[in-house]
């Protein structure tokens, strides 16, 4: 069976707090919008994207949370039936870092024990940082996060691996 053949569809939502780059990081990694706008009322713009890998082609089809993401109940709409997931700060704001966990409760609790990894964004402000990489990685491990990457939506650095990597991740644990 060849790579075409076998599609599988994640939905995937991302996580953290007002500014830390969720929608820049999905403009960055997404080319193509599709329904542009769709269920606005809701609060939420849907994207998709393909990822091939050896056995299959996954497509993630991400919910991106709009201005109203400090209410819980639209939260909560928004992560249910999530497969995956990124848990994002921003290096640049310690509160963000620290939220993080209050970000995994969350998403346990409305979208159930799925596979996430944590995200340090803004990484191209070196100068501003506040979240060491060794911090976030030990903070990442005892979350329970598949994987700890760095990334900057303003140059791309990280962000492609990083959807790579959750997606094809998330496939073969769904294999076990
Ligand atoms: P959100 O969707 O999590 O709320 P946004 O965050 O994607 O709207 O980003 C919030 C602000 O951070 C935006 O700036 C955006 O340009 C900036 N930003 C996002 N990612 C990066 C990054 O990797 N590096 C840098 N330098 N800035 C980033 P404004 O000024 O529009 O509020
Ligand atoms: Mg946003």
């Amino acid at each position: 069976m060849n790579s075409e053949e076998h599609l599988v569809r994640y939905k995937m939502i991302l996580f953290g707090n007002a500014a830390v780059g969720k929608t820049s990081l999905l403009e960055r990694f997404v080319n193509d919008k599709f329904e542009e706008n769709y269920m606005c009322t809701l609060g939420y713009n849907v994207y998709e994207k393909l990822i091939t890998h050896t056995e299959c082609t996954i497509s993630l089809v991400i919910y991106d949370i709009g201005g109203q993401e400090g209410y819980r109940d639209l939260r909560k709409r928004y992560a249910q039936g999530a497969h995956t997931a990124f848990i994002i700060y921003d290096i640049t704001n310690q509160d963000s870092f620290t939220n993080i966990i209050k970000w995994k409760s969350d998403l346990i609790e409305f979208a159930g024990k799925i596979p996430f990894i944590v995200i340090g964004n803004k990484m191209d402000l070196k100068d501003k940082k506040q979240v060491s990489k060794d911090k976030a990685l030990t903070a990442s491990v005892e979350m329970g996060a598949l994987a700890f990457f760095e990334t900057s939506a303003k140059t791309g650095e990280g962000v492609e691996d990083a959807f790579r990597h959750l997606a094809i991740k998330t496939y073969e644990l769904s294999k076990t």
